[in-house]
């Protein structure tokens, strides 16, 4: 073998490091005291078994998201590449970076892709899926940073031609003053000749909406109900899961999706890792996710509002979900 195959093309930077559990305590704490609703962060979802329910979730013929934004990505890939003359792939919440491929396909065919550089915060789907892409792309450098991209984003490495990419329309996962937020961390860190390549899912009729967040199979009942399984096994809690029943509607004034548990009782559980006992009567809420709705001048606005400039949107056929691209604003 040649040195240069010996070479090592992986490089995993773990900024978690068991640090999580603190925290998951703290934000369930501070949630679950909260009124009048109660709430539990999102993240809570992702452990093994729900990652898994999501994606199957993303194979459901009511959750179109994933289809919609794969079709934009697939079409428009040559495009994204040929005019941000990219090098490199930042992706953000990459996972098993199922859409990604085709990014990286075009990239590679441009002659350009130099490195590619996944943040999330499960190690294992980012590592598996690093060994697959050296093995496709000889020459591609991998450097995983395993965290919170909240928090994190100080640690990626430097580069040139970055294409940030924030798929999948988790975006709307935050809160409108977290989204400038977090927009405006990521503005500040991009060079001018980086470029945001973001998903976000769009208004439409509630039907639609609200069938993707509540299927007929009941997957996405299960996803949300994980987050109380998380809870009992990380903090020792003793919810009844089957006793917390599935929500999911649109909320037009908000425009978000939100994904709520009711307890069917009356009830006190028991958190014994957040020190706490929360008293639920029957037919009280926890929210556990909202899922913002975009429309294209939204979008835009909330682009201008973190320092950033939209250079193009692209929708699908049916104008369902849209994937943007920006660079920071010149001053
Ligand atoms: C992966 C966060 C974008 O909000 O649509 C799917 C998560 N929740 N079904 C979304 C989710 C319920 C999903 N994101």
């Amino acid at each position: 073998m040649t040195d240069a195959l010996a070479e090592p093309r992986i490089r995993i930077d773990d900024r978690l490091n068991g640090s999580a559990g603190d925290e998951i305590a703290v934000e369930v704490r501070d949630g679950l005291s909260r009124s009048p609703l109660r709430e539990l962060p999102p993240k809570l979802f992702y452990d093994a078994y729900g990652s898994e329910l999501f994606d199957r979730i993303t194979q459901l013929p009511e959750y179109y998201p994933t289809r919609c934004e794969r079709s934009i990505l697939n079409r428009r890939a040559p495009e994204v590449v040929s005019t941000t003359r990219a090098e490199e792939l930042v992706e953000l919440g990459s996972g098993s970076a199922s859409k990604t491929r085709a990014l990286l396909f075009a990239m590679a065919g441009s002659g350009r892709l130099r490195r590619y550089v996944p943040v999330d915060v499960s190690a294992e789907p980012v590592e598996r899926c690093a060994d697959e892409l050296c093995k496709t792309y000889p020459g591609l450098e991998v450097h995983a940073l395993i965290g919170d991209f909240h928090r994190d984003l100080e640690h990626l490495p430097d580069g040139n031609r970055r294409l940030f990419a924030f798929l999948g329309g988790t975006i709307g996962n935050l809160f409108p003053h977290e989204r400038v937020e977090f927009l405006g961390g990521l503005a500040e860190l991009m060079d001018p000749d980086d470029r945001l390549l973001l998903g976000t899912d769009l208004v439409k009729e509630v039907d639609v909406l609200e069938a993707a967040y509540d299927d007929a199979d009941g997957v996405t009942a299960e996803f949300n109900r994980n987050a109380l399984r998380v809870v009992n096994r990380e903090l020792g809690a003793d919810f009844q899961i089957e006793r917390f029943e599935h929500r999911a509607f649109f909320d037009p004034d908000e425009a978000w999706i939100e994904m709520r548990l009711r307890s069917l009782d009356d009830v006190v559980v028991n958190v014994p890792g957040a020190g706490i006992e929360v008293p639920f009567d029957a037919g009280d809420e926890i929210r556990t996710e909202i899922s913002a709705k975009f429309t294209p001048d939204r979008v835009d606005g909330e682009l201008a509002a973190s320092g950033l400039a939209l250079d193009e949107l692209w929708t699908d056929d049916e104008d369902r979900f849209a994937v943007s691209l920006s660079s920071v604003a010149s001053p």
